[in-house]
């Protein structure tokens, strides 16, 4: 396929209530979609995970909103006839950046498996018409507060609680969960907040069952996760660290962990997710999928993804609900826990003309020439 044209549209969605973690604590959802057209006039969509500064990662939605229409866009107008998968070599010169090429990969992958007439989930290899769903608790000052919101989300039906933690919000509130929800499916979650010496306390966490924590260590500290990991009981899952299969297959053999969250954003698309997924599938690496308040855009994918066979644990694929009182695609609606992969060719979801418009903040076109 030929791409046409690149439209980047900056989204502002209130969120139904703040979340917070390590990085900061948001209270809108603001993002990039990435909107292409082909010659023959398929269209696809993909969505930036990117936040509105550089707290999680580097990049952020300025940042991604200037790399796309600076940098890849016009390799992507010059190539010609391509895939996605021909990406990687097409925008080989541009270093670093995955969360604005997973962006405009998504968008590509989107267009021609919609022009295809194939689903996603059947592109990558799902093996499920649904999939188990977690939810991610932000930091709470209030205990109580806590196990409310905790009770709440079990009452909706999730089949799993994760919860954000840093210095000083950690065993307590943890150990007030495990003591209050004895048999729930539980873990923790960093964002990187710890450094070495301060990580020690995590050996208090061995006690309350967990299935694992999560990002302990910043992203480059492989060796300190490995050390940690032989000092803890509770499994250690890498989130940030982990950019790409390369640096997955060294974390793993170097010990840093044993269980990965794939975020198709982190590391650079959907085609690198799903290397992630093999590679953990070959050495018996549970993986589960990583979320990042993705609109019904980025969930569509994410629920894709979320169905091939080595995602054994569930995800950060919380309903649309909640996240969003109105999202800009159809709701995604839990059932019994689980979320319904889409079925229709591509990501299998569209935004409502409508709602695109009334959260869009601003749009820039890219036309090849
Ligand atoms: O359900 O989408 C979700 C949120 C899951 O906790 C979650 N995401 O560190 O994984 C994370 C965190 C995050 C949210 C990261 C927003 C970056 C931005």
């Amino acid at each position: 396929m030929r791409v046409a044209s690149i439209e980047l549209r900056m989204l502002g969605l209130p969120l139904v209530r703040p979340f917070r973690t390590s990085f900061g604590t948001e209270t809108e959802k603001v993002c990039v979609l990435v909107r292409v057209e082909t010659a023959v006039g398929a269209v696809g969509w993909g969505e930036g995970v990117t936040g509105p500064d550089p707290g999680f990662s580097e990049e952020w939605n300025e940042g991604l909103w200037l790399v796309v229409r600076d940098f890849l866009a016009p390799p992507v107008f010059a190539a010609g006839d391509l895939a996605a998968e021909d990406l990687d070599r097409v925008l080989g010169g541009v270093r670093g950046h995955p969360m604005a090429k997973a962006a405009l990969e998504m968008a590509i992958l989107d267009a021609d498996l919609r022009a295809r007439g194939i689903p996603l989930h059947q592109y990558l290899g799902g093996v499920r018409s649904e999939v188990d769903c977690g939810v991610s608790v932000g930091i709470h000052d209030d205990v109580a507060d806590l196990l409310q919101t905790v009770e709440r989300h079990l009452v909706e039906g999730y089949r799993r609680i994760k919860l954000k933690i840093e210095p000083g919000h950690d065993v307590g509130p943890a150990r007030a969960v495990r003591e209050r929800f004895a048999d729930i499916l539980f873990q923790v979650d960093a964002n990187a907040a710890y450094t070495v010496e301060k990580a020690q306390r995590l050996a208090e966490l061995d006690e309350l069952d967990l299935l694992l924590v999560e990002q302990p260590l910043p992203e480059e500290d492989l060796l300190g996760h490995a050390e940690l990991a032989r000092a803890l009981r509770t499994p250690i899952c890498l989130d940030e660290s982990i950019v790409s299969a390369r640096v997955a297959e060294q974390a793993i053999a170097l010990g840093a962990c044993s269980i990965v969250n794939v975020k198709a954003g982190r590391v650079g698309g959907y085609l690198e997710a799903r290397r992630i997924h093999d590679l953990c599938v070959e050495r018996g690496v549970p993986v589960w999928c990583g979320g990042m308040l993705e609109t019904g855009i980025g969930r569509a994918a994410n629920v894709a993804l979320a169905s091939l066979p080595g995602f054994t644990l569930p995800g950060d694929t919380s309903a649309s609900a909640r996240y969003y009182a109105e999202d800009i695609t159809a709701p995604f609606v839990l059932e019994d826990g689980r979320l319904s992969v889409p079925t229709e060719p591509g990501i299998g979801v569209a935004p409502i003309p409508e709602h695109l418009e009334r959260f869009t903040t601003r749009v820039e076109k890219l036309l090849l020439d």
